[in-house]
């Protein structure tokens, strides 16, 4: 039934079935049970069906889950990629609200369930009218004989990420198995996996740097992805010290907190953790701009020099440092294998003088297909085949180093990226705010803080932390405003418009 027309993640699995794939919080798995689980869940899901790809007026069925991370969440995502649909992953904390905009959004055929969440996905599918399927039943499917898996284009979508941006509400990435392969492939070639890889896997589960650098790479390598549940700074450090893993990867917040755990050790537990790193072969900082400090902190710590590299859900990986080679403090390095980068100035001319600032664009096949169901802004994310990432960098002797973003209306808090228009969406419909401005202000632990600053309707007040308990209903925890500042009125140009630069001065003072 799993032949070699497969999709390609699903070819490499095959030639590793003896070895261990997954190790989680329920035991050890081999990439033979992980494809038995993957065939299980594709048989549960087609019901029937050839080929979720569905009536040919629609496109590929995407089928949403809420899975944490572990066995489960691999099998689930390869059962929806051998039945020919669309993976979309949902967020484990995120509140309701943003879990149904989602399933929403991307109007999916159905929201997949792990056992432990049936009390949310009675909520999901009460509120969406979508039906659910419990991951226990998906796995329990009998296989038949006569069952047999659509072969698929590489051109079929496979995946779709909810990412923040310039516009209010979160844009569905699409990115199909080209991409996905095109993405793995130049990572595993650039830090030089193996199969006797082993990784420690502590990111969430929907963005692409848990799922295609980590997960992914790790699969398609036939390498060991031990995954927990969450990040926990002591738990990581016992696997640094406890586990033979090979590999680590992870947001500047994390290195800042291993650090911070590290300096309130003993002598003698901070010899044994910077032995546990010298194990490694490669730890690698991502989704947001490394501090200088944390990379020379963590080089006196682990010996490890940090591979920075720079990334977006929209292209995986364009820009690395290298692995055998420099690894230069500040920057992102060089354009990766297979992918091509250019910087254009204002008037997108290509920039070719060193020191000379401009817009980073990527083509290449790695590049995703659309924002989901939104052809307008797809299109003006492209200029001339270019993908227009909105990061700003310039070219010092051969290594690009990032300076900041066209837009001040997106932030980076924790590796993960937010709207300030979305947040401030939300924020005004509080019943004491009269109006609000987000932006992002700098952090060392977070890079940079979600802050508010708001003018409050006559005779109110609010506190951070009434503020904060009204926005876990329904923001994210990470978009939730860790700062506030109330004032008579926000900063307006003659126009009337808010001056974000304005306001991010008010939390300087
Ligand atoms: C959480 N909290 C925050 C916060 N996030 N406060 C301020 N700013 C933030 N960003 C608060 C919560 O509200 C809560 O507060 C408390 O911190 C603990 O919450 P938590 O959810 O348990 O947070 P924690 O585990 O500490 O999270 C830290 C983290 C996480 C670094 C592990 O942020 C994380 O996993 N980041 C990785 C994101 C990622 O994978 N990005 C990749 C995107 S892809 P209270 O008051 O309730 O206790 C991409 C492309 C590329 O970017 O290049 O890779
Ligand atoms: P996301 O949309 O969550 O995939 O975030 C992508 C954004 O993260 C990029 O557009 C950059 O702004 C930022 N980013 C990723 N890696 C780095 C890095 N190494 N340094 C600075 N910014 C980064």
């Amino acid at each position: 039934m799993l032949t070699e027309s497969m999709i390609p993640i699903i070819q490499q699995a095959i030639k590793h079935q003896e070895r261990t794939a997954i190790i989680d919080q329920t035991g050890q798995y081999s990439y033979r049970q992980l494809l038995d689980a993957a065939v299980a869940v594709a048989q549960g899901l087609l019901e029937g069906r050839t080929d979720l790809e569905g009536r040919a007026d629609l496109d590929e069925a995407r089928i949403t889950f809420l899975v944490p991370s572990g066995f489960e969440y691999v099998a689930v995502q390869w059962g929806i990629w051998l039945a020919g649909g669309i993976a979309v992953p949902l967020c484990t904390s995120h509140p309701l609200p943003e879990q149904l905009y989602v399933i929403s959004d991307s109007d999916a055929a159905c929201v997949v369930i792990y056992a432990q969440f049936d009390e949310r996905g009675a909520a999901l599918s009460e509120q969406s009218g979508k039906p659910i399927r419990r991951t226990t039943d998906l796995l329990a499917t009998e296989v038949s004989n006569s069952f047999s898996l659509p072969e698929l284009p590489l051109t079929r979508r496979a995946m779709i990420l909810y990412t923040s941006g310039t516009t209010s509400k979160p844009k569905g990435v699409v990115t199909t198995h080209q991409n996905i392969t095109a993405q793995i492939t130049s990572l595993v070639e650039a830090w030089n996996w193996q199969a006797d890889d082993h990784i420690l896997h502590v990111l969430p589960l929907h963005h692409t740097h848990g799922i295609v650098n980590k997960l992914c790479c790790a699969m398609w390598s036939g390498a060991i992805c031990e995954m927990l549940p969450k990040f926990e700074v002591t738990r990581v450090w016992e696997r640094f010290i406890n586990s033979n893993l090979t590999l680590f990867m992870a947001v500047p917040t994390i290195y800042g907190r291993l650090i911070a755990a590290w300096e309130q050790a003993s002598p003698d537990e901070q010899a044994t953790m910077s032995d546990a790193c010298q194990k490694m072969r490669l730890m690698v900082s991502g989704s947001a701009a490394l501090p200088a400090q944390f990379f020379e902190r963590w080089a006196d710590i682990s010996g490890h020099r940090l591979l920075e590299r720079y990334g977006m859900t929209e292209l995986g990986m364009a820009i690395s440092n290298l692995y055998e080679g420099e690894r230069r403090v500040g920057h992102i390095g060089q354009a990766l294998p297979g992918v091509t980068v250019r910087l254009v100035d204002e008037a997108n001319q290509p920039i070719t003088e060193d020191g000379q600032q401009g817009q980073i664009q990527v083509k290449g096949d790695n590049v995703f297909l659309e924002y989901w169901g939104k052809p307008e802004i797809t299109a003006e994310a492209f200029l001339d085949g270019w993908f227009c990432t909105g990061d700003i960098a310039v070219l010092n002797d051969g290594y690009y180093r990032i300076l900041g973003r066209s837009s001040v209306d997106i932030i980076k808090t924790g590796g993960y990226k937010v709207s300030a228009l979305e947040i401030e969406e939300v924020l005004r419909t509080h019943p004491a705010i009269k109006e609000c401005a987000v932006v992002g202000t700098p952090d060392l632990d977070w890079g940079e803080r979600v802050s508010v600053a708001v003018a409050l309707k006559s005779d109110e007040t609010l506190s951070l932390d009434t503020l904060r308990a009204w926005g876990k209903e329904r923001l994210a925890s990470y978009k939730n405003p860790s700062r506030l500042l109330v004032v008579e009125a926000l900063p307006c140009n003659v126009m009337g418009k808010v001056t974000k630069p304005a306001v991010k001065e008010l939390f300087q003072e």
